[in-house]
């Protein structure tokens, strides 16, 4: 039975309101393409009301600013219980509204141990005494930048929403939140839990809508300190621009990738091939670190394309609600037809297709586990981001070789190796140009990692205290006094 959907208006002010317009528009599940809900279309009207309440929250002398860090931190750990308590409703509405399989929705319940983490580094802020010159205390304080605005995508949105609203939270700021137009529905339910955990009046906002509407409005907007945004290299420059027309904002901007993953001859074909699989074909390839790239060893290329062949072709793709399927559809039909462009483009440039291929059915939004053997650098599949199901298998002869291969390109966010060889693991991890390295796996690190990229993949840290450090600024101040101490 398809989960309730309770929640369809904004939440402004710790109200629920519609749109100023009345303007509404349609959420959808990917799993047929059928309409769930209609939710409240805000804009530029709304995010102004939205800001206004977010910035009275954060005068200095309202209720959020009297707390106490770890008052904020008591506040987000109720938070992660009620979070825990409502699990079940919240992977499932995720699910169903993002086309998530069932299993990983819930899998991602690791998002309560996030909130946690972050609620126990609140009060771990804190500023420096200087060594100054002269007759003076010199010291600094780490404050919050103020109002955030947080703009989220639709491939991970309780998982980001969570990451960004409570680090900035944690930090002392207040935000108002444009989640992504496809999957308005969770952000809602999260908002609700978070008023019921009684995070004041006016701290956290979400203003559903458009990019073009609400999303500009929000990256324009003056009284806006800071922008945290997780989308397309695209969006992330017009937002990079944006933050610097009326007032300078700070920008966390955590983009796209092409990422590499590297299988050396010495690498055990049953985990190499697994940790591959996964890397690419997870939540249907729909991840921003998603290891699009694979460099496979000219020793091994042969058997671990054959290998490769038989995992795709084993994997289960069907509705998202059955806890059987381990991979569901895209998120919708302009993303499933830039997936299937490029699966064209492949076959058009040369590679090899070994697997899939297809659309599966004629209903929703579904792309079968594609495998590409022979790609080479300069072809379209092997250069630009498909955030799709679809892996991509190069063949390399040196170490030296593929590190200069891996760093052709302006994308810089994960990379992995896999190899039982320690020197090959170091060279690839100090030499490869990207935020992130993994060793003979190709996920983890926790909420305590820094998560972000080097080049077009982005600016700045999500996660650990990298990331909530970016929601305060730095005050030095100088005192004065009649003796040196
Ligand atoms: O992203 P957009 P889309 C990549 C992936 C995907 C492609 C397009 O390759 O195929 O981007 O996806 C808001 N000002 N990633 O179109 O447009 C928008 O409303 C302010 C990788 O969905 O970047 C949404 O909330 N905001 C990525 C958010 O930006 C604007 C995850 C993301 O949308 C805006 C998602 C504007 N001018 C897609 N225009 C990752 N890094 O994981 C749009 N938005």
């Amino acid at each position: 039975m398809a989960p309730e959907v309770k929640y369809t208006k904004l939440f402004i002010d710790n109200e629920w309101v519609d749109a100023k317009s009345g303007k509404t528009f349609d959420t959808y599940n990917p799993h047929d393409g059928s309409v769930i809900a209609k939710v409240a279309e805000g804009d530029k009207a709304d995010i102004d009301l939205a800001v206004a309440a977010a910035k009275r929250a954060f005068h200095r002398n309202s209720e959020w600013r009297q707390l106490d860090a770890s008052q904020r931190g008591e506040i987000l750990r109720k938070f992660s219980d009620l979070v825990e308590r409502d699990w079940q409703y919240l992977a499932e509405l995720e699910s169903y509204n993002n086309g998530m399989v069932i299993s990983l929705a819930k899998a991602l319940k690791v998002a309560v141990n996030i909130i946690r983490y972050i609620a126990s580094c609140a009060d771990k802020i804190k500023g420096d005494t200087i060594a100054a010159d002269g007759e003076v205390f010199s010291y600094t304080l780490r404050q919050p930048v103020g109002v955030s605005g947080i703009i989220l995508p639709w491939n991970f949105p309780i998982y980001i929403f969570v990451n960004k609203v409570c680090t900035a939270l944690a930090a002392g700021c207040t935000v108002v939140v444009k989640p992504a137009e496809q999957t308005p529905l969770t952000a809602l339910a999260l908002v609700a839990l978070m008023a019921e955990a009684g995070v004041p009046k006016g701290v956290v906002n979400v203003v559903n809508g458009f990019g073009p509407g609400a999303g500009t409005a929000l990256t324009h907007h003056v009284d806006v300190a800071k922008i945290s945004f997780t989308g397309s290299v695209e969006v992330g420059k017009l937002i990079q621009q944006a933050a610097g027309t009326n007032n300078l904002k700070r920008i966390t901007l955590e983009l796209g990738g092409k990422s590499p993953l590297v299988v050396m001859n010495d690498a055990d074909l049953n985990i190499a091939v697994p940790i591959a699989a996964n890397a690419v074909f997870a939540h249907q390839g729909q991840v921003c670190v998603a290891a699009s790239r694979l460099f496979v060893q000219s020793g091994i290329y042969d058997k671990f394309v054959e290998a490769a062949v038989k995992h795709a072709k084993g994997i289960k793709v069907g509705n998202p609600a059955d806890p059987t399927s381990q991979n569901g559809p895209q998120i919708d039909g302009e993303i499933m037809s830039k997936v299937l462009g490029y699966i064209e483009k492949g076959k058009k440039e040369g590679a090899k297709l070994v697997c899939g291929g297809n659309r599966i059915g004629t209903t929703g939004y579904y792309v079968e586990p594609t495998v590409f053997a022979d790609v080479t650098d300069e072809m379209t599949i092997a250069k630009e981001e498909i955030f799709g199901p679809v892996q991509s298998i190069l063949k390399f002869d040196t170490l030296e070789e593929v590190i200069d291969r891996a760093n052709d390109t302006s994308y810089g966010l994960s990379a992995g190796i896999i190899t039982t060889n320690v020197n090959n693991a170091l060279q690839f991890a100090k030499h490869v140009e990207s935020g992130i390295v993994r060793v003979n796996t190709y996920m983890g690190g926790g909420p305590q990692s820094p998560f972000g990229g080097f080049k077009d993949s982005g600016i700045g840290r999500e996660n650990g205290m990298d990331a909530l450090l970016a929601y305060t600024e730095v005050k030095n101040v100088v005192i004065s006094l009649p003796k040196k101490v």
